[in-house]
């Protein structure tokens, strides 16, 4: 047995690090590839559906896996300080990673639209926390404004080793089922997951994407061939902030999913290659749909996400039960962040189940066989 140190040790070949490049890291990826049971009897689906639970990374989403990469290069290449605009959980793993490397994190939220967990997360690590009175676009604008001058490094999406992490998903999915998925469903906010997972199943397959936003000198790893194949991207928005289903941004993208509440994703160019490419598309989810979906995963498979996350499932269950997503496909779903870090959003939507009874064995009896019967 060897002790598993994190992604950047795991794929370093495929990976643009040197062997002496100090991986900053929090032992991220290597998460759980569920294959649901109960929901596919539900719906009468004969294929494989699986989720790939990115809410057990260390920070509770994806972006661990693009924070590891672009702290690692960022303090390689000197940097003190980082910077990213973000919805919640960029600003967690920033903070975290940040902290692990001894260094400073300057994160831009949106007031009042961040999950609580995700702000607690930001502030417990030290992280310079500045509430605009925007959203995250304008965030997103005045990050790239300040990094002009400021000596900071950017750490979102944009920046293309973050992306270059978040391919790793990917890659633990192609060798756990041994092969590609035919379909891959995510939701898309700016747009940067949708990308990275495509360009870790192109290199899986030995074949070249114009999604890759690294550049071609840097590229000095390994692409080599593992399977054939590569799933058809599908990406799913939320209807009040989905720019990909308009054809152009959203001035004020609003839903119940904070995380992906973005109207002018970064890369919109690489997102549309990445769907072009595969031969996917890209759809909308209601905010009461993705709720749904979000209690509906809980209650049937035990498995907690937060709302944005569940777009990626309520699309593909709507797409197999229209036959988009043919009966007999294998599909992969990504949550991308986990449910604790909106408890909120739980309780707004009542507290079923929860009984109240005095501290007597009698009344609690009572309830207990009231429900058993
Ligand atoms: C749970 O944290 O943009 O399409 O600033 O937190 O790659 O942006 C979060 C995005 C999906 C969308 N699910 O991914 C941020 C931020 C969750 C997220 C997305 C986000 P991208």
């Amino acid at each position: 047995m060897t002790r598993y140190t994190g992604l950047i040790d795991q794929y370093r070949s495929r990976l643009p690090f040197a062997p002496e490049v100090r991986a900053i890291s929090l032992g991220e990826g290597r998460t759980p590839l569920i294959k649901l049971e109960n929901i596919p009897k539900d719906v009468g689906f004969e294929g494989e559906l699986y989720v790939k639970f990115e809410g057990l990374n260390p920070t509770g989403s994806f972006k661990d896996r693009g924070m590891t990469s672009a702290v690692t290069q960022a303090v390689h290449e000197g940097s003190r300080a980082i910077i990213c605009a973000s919805t919640g959980n960029t600003s967690a793993a920033a903070a975290a990673y940040a902290s692990r490397a001894g260094i400073t994190a300057f994160v831009l939220i949106p007031e009042g639209k961040i999950a609580l967990g995700k702000l607690a997360q930001a502030v417990v690590h030290g992280a310079v926390v500045v509430q605009i009175q925007g959203n995250f676009d304008d965030g997103m604008r005045l990050v790239k404004e300040v990094a002009e001058t400021a000596p900071v490094t950017i750490v979102n999406s944009i920046n293309p080793f973050r992306l270059q992490g978040q391919k790793t998903a990917a890659f633990e999915i192609v060798e756990a089922l041994g092969r590609a998925p035919d379909y891959h469903c995510l939701p898309v906010g700016n747009a940067g997951n949708i990308t990275a997972y495509w360009i870790g199943y192109s290199e899986m397959a030995g074949m070249e994407t114009a999604s890759n936003s690294l550049p071609v000198e840097l590229r000095k790893y390994s692409t080599a061939a593992v399977v054939s194949g590569r799933p058809k991207m599908v990406g799913f928005q939320a209807a009040g902030a989905a720019p990909f289903l308009r054809g152009g941004p959203v001035k004020e993208p609003e839903t119940v999913a904070t995380a992906i509440r973005i109207g002018d994703p970064q890369s919109w160019n690489q997102a549309w290659a990445a769907q072009k490419e595969s031969g996917g598309w890209f759809d909308e989810c209601s905010d009461e749909e993705i709720l749904k979906t979000q209690r509906y995963l809980a209650e049937k498979e035990g498995v907690f996400c937060e709302p944005a996350s569940a777009a990626s499932l309520c699309g593909a269950l709507r797409d197999i039960k229209a036959g988009k997503i043919p009966n007999g496909s294998t599909v992969v779903c990504t949550l991308t962040g986990n449910g604790l870090k909106d408890p909120d959003i739980i309780v707004k939507g009542g507290l079923q189940g929860l009984i109240q009874v005095p501290a007597a064995r009698s009344a609690v009896e009572k309830a207990l066989l009231d429900r058993l019967s």
